[in-house]
């Protein structure tokens, strides 16, 4: 029996492909673009997909993996496409990154199609010649490993029975929006265009029937910090990353900060969200870390703490790196609201209720930073990089968007002051996770949307910063083919010292990541961009400001000293700790002087 039997020939003729019910449900969840790359599996979702979505060449799965997570940071949602195994396993590492993270990216995968399983053992399968069957749910395994959500779309197994493949994709994709996490679709090709149920989307992502807030008590909640906000003086939010997809929320407690005057701090890993040259803004505090007057006035002054949407485990990064330095970490007088609904709909109708609650405006003066300049003579490097930059910046209006990768450039990032980018991030990383790698295709995306908005604002003129180490650049600059094809603009700061320097604790090979005769101008030139190598802060201004206002890609080579005095604040007083932690005399009695006299 057929559909046209069971329902009518009107029902039949009105089934949409797979394909294209896929192609709808990725526009429905704002998805403009995928990354991927192909294969034989693969080749009908591509066909299917084509006509409506924007398909990136990746350079490979994991940097497609990569671009899918920065474009979950930016959009809010990531869609990734590989072929069977041998594309989608290389993917595990940025959908690790993703779980780690907190981001809703989609890994879709071609799958052998359903009529080919169990006959034969298919390539690209985990099959050594002495099996004597053949395993087909490897990726699924490995990518469940990871604590994902895993499928296979499934298509009708009879006649008349009901295909519900587009129906199920779209579950599994609303389960990665509501709950900010990676799911793994693996689709069979011959399903791509197989037809499948019709399905009737909801008006708009917020009514994908997640549910409102079903926390009660949210009255005496909010009860609680007025009475608080009353007996304070210089009250302070402290604001956690779990906001960073959540837009509406993001503005209540900005709308909230401005009609009382609270001034507003972030943790490390909330870094980027926030303008950070806003008035009441004191930028991101990680106890001795943090070296602003910001810092001051949040240990000396502040007298109660609304602890919004932090990480509910500790993680040591963003506490200090435990060194019992980070003051609202201890801090008594302080309401936790960490965020456990769905969407976060238990804080934002918290921040609802506090916005329209009785509480008179607070006194709060911004306090003054008076920074010396870095004399142009000096050697550029690590140590004296992000002031400089921060120079740079005050004078100009138009934000860098900085990618810092993991490395000495991460640590130095801290130190940056950041502008609010109308992509609503203007510092993106994976700051928890870590991954070396991951730059270069998070900058494409970074790229590619700031083309997109210049191009429908000529006075948007953003640009997307890379600071990397030279380690971190090999590992990852074939993607630079990219920015080429995109036709897109990036700097990228290479930090040039030949080792991989963070982490090093021998001098083995191991730790030798470059080559003296290494010419990064000719890998430069040969993507058609420009390049200079900078030794003074002076020379470093000049190239940057030129490069800012030129197309394509520019790099600015740096030749960083892997030494101690070269390093900058946060990896100087990290290493110090951990020496002092390892009992040297010198190392403990700078360490205790330096946090007494905090
Ligand atoms: C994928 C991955 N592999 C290894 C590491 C461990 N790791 C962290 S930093 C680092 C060295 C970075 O060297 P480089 O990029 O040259 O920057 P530098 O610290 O020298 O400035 C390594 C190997 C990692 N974080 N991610």
């Amino acid at each position: 029996m057929s559909y046209e039997m069971n329902f009518g020939k009107e029902y039949n003729e009105k089934l949409p492909s797979l394909g294209d019910t896929m192609a709808k449900v990725i526009q429905f969840f704002g998805g403009k673009h995928i990354y991927g790359v192909g294969g034989d599996f693969a080749a009908n979702i591509i066909a299917a997909l084509d006509k409506d979505i924007d398909i990136c060449p990746s350079s490979n799965e994991m940097h497609a993996g990569f671009s899918a997570c920065a474009q979950a940071e930016i959009d809010g949602m990531g869609f990734c496409l590989t072929t069977y195994m041998v594309g989608s396993l290389p993917c595990t590492s940025a959908a690790a990154l993703a779980v780690t993270e907190g981001l809703p990216v989609v890994f879709i995968s071609g799958a052998p199609a359903e009529s080919e399983v169990n006959q034969l053992a298919i390539h690209h399968t985990i099959h050594p010649n002495g099996s004597w069957k053949a395993e087909y749910d490897n990726a699924l395994e490995a990518f469940s490993a990871l604590g994902m959500r895993v499928e296979r779309l499934q298509g009708q197994r009879l006649a008349g029975h009901p295909n519900l493949a587009g129906q199920s994709f779209y579950q599994i994709v609303a389960e990665a929006y509501k709950n900010k996490q990676p799911v793994f679709i693996e689709v069979p090709r011959d399903q791509v265009f197989a037809k499948t149920q019709p399905i009737q989307l909801p008006s708009c992502v917020d009514n994908i029937c997640c549910g409102s807030n079903v926390l009660g008590g949210s009255e005496l909640v909010v009860a609680n910090i007025v009475t608080k906000l009353k007996q304070a003086q210089k009250p302070l939010l402290y604001i956690g990353d779990r906001l960073k997809h959540n837009t509406h929320l993001k503005q209540l407690i900005i709308a909230f900060a401005n009609k009382f005057n609270i001034p507003y701090a972030t943790t490390w890993f909330a870094k980027g969200l926030f303008d950070e040259y806003a008035s009441l803004c004191l930028g991101a505090y990680n106890g001795v870390f943090t070296q602003t007057v910001g810092r001051d006035y949040i240990e000396q002054e502040v007298d109660y703490v609304i602890d919004v949407a932090t990480s509910i485990f500790s993680q040591d990064c963003n506490i200090a790196f435990a060194t019992g330095t980070h003051k609202i970490e201890t801090f008594d007088n302080k309401t936790l609201l960490k965020g456990g609904s769905l969407l976060e709909k238990d804080l934002i109708d918290i921040f609802e209720k506090l916005l329209s609650s009785d509480i008179s405006a607070f006194e709060f003066e911004p306090p003054i930073e008076e920074i010396a300049p870095v004399p142009t003579s000096e050697e550029i490097d690590f140590n004296n990089l992000a002031a400089t930059l921060n120079e740079l910046q005050a004078d100009e209006q138009s934000p860098y968007v900085y990618l810092p990768e993991v490395g000495n450039s991460y640590f130095t990032s801290y130190s940056l002051k950041i502008r609010q980018s109308a992509l609503g991030r203007t510092w993106l990383t994976n700051p928890w996770y870590g991954a070396m790698g991951t730059a270069l295709p998070y900058a494409r995306v970074v790229a590619q949307r700031i083309k997109e908005q210049s191009l429908a604002d000529v006075n948007k003129q953003e640009r997307a910063v890379i600071i990397v180490g030279d380690g971190g650049f090999h590992f990852q600059l074939n993607e630079l083919i990219n920015f080429l094809k995109d036709q897109t603009d990036v700097t990228i700061i290479y930090m040039r010292n030949n080792i991989f320097h963070l982490g090093k604790s021998g001098d083995g090979k191991i730790y030798h990541c470059n080559d003296g005769d290494f010419n990064v101008h000719h890998i430069i030139s040969a993507y058609q961009g420009q390049s200079k190598t900078c030794t003074t802060v002076g020379d470093f201004k000049e190239c940057f400001t030129a490069f800012s206002q030129m197309s394509g890609i520019s790099l600015i080579e740096i030749l960083a000293e892997p030494v101690e005095e070269k390093q900058c604040h946060e990896l100087k007083l990290l290493n110090l700790y951990i020496k002092s932690k390892n009992g040297q005399a010198d190392a403990l009695m700078e360490w205790q002087e330096l946090t007494q006299a905090e």
